[in-house]
């Protein structure tokens, strides 16, 4: 069978507080997602409690930007998206571009984050960094979504 050039792609994205705090940004966003041929899988706004923000970024425990990090991400609602195309992982991430906002602007003044971030931390969105992690993360959350299935039902739609 035919199938896509590259292979479908599931991702995670997350529009954070600081984005979603503005209706403009959080409109803009969105129809990025859907202009760059993302198919939206699931979403939802969500509101993490100072626990769940811990155990999410428990790799960065100590970091010196920990406290903040984990402070912001329960500081108000998030929209999570469960995000498919080809190559979601990369796209997306190059769509947000780098972490630190002021690189962004440098490298990437067309990013996501070159337009939209406040701080190195407020930094607008989040996006699974490999298909390992989109995988741990969609099962954070969206606990009750299979990819397995997902894959299954969607594949024959892009052939
Ligand atoms: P992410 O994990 O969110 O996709 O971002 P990333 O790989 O680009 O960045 P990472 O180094 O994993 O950092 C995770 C999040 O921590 C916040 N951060 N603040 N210097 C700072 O204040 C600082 N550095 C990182 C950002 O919100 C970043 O997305
Ligand atoms: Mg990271």
């Amino acid at each position: 069978t035919a199938r896509c050039a590259k292979a479908l792609q599931l991702t995670l994205a997350v529009i954070k507080p600081d984005a979603v705090a503005h209706p403009l940004i959080l409109e803009a966003l969105h129809q990025k997602i859907l202009e760059n041929k993302f198919i939206i899988v699931k979403s939802k706004e969500i509101v993490w409690q100072r626990r769940d923000s811990e155990r999410f970024y428990a790799e960065h425990k100590g970091r010196f930007f920990y406290q903040r990090l984990v402070e912001f991400m329960s500081s108000g609602p998030m929209w999570a998206y469960i995000l498919a195309r080809e190559e979601a992982v990369s796209h997306w991430r190059a769509l947000m571009g780098p972490t630190k906002v002021f690189r962004a602007r440098y490298v990437a003044p067309g990013s996501i984050r070159a337009g939209f971030g406040l701080t190195d931390t407020r930094n607008t969105t989040h996006g699974s960094d490999s298909e390992d992690s989109a995988r741990r993360e969609i099962a954070f959350f969206f606990p009750e979504f299979s990819v397995a299935e997902w894959m299954e039902s969607a594949e024959p739609a892009f052939r």
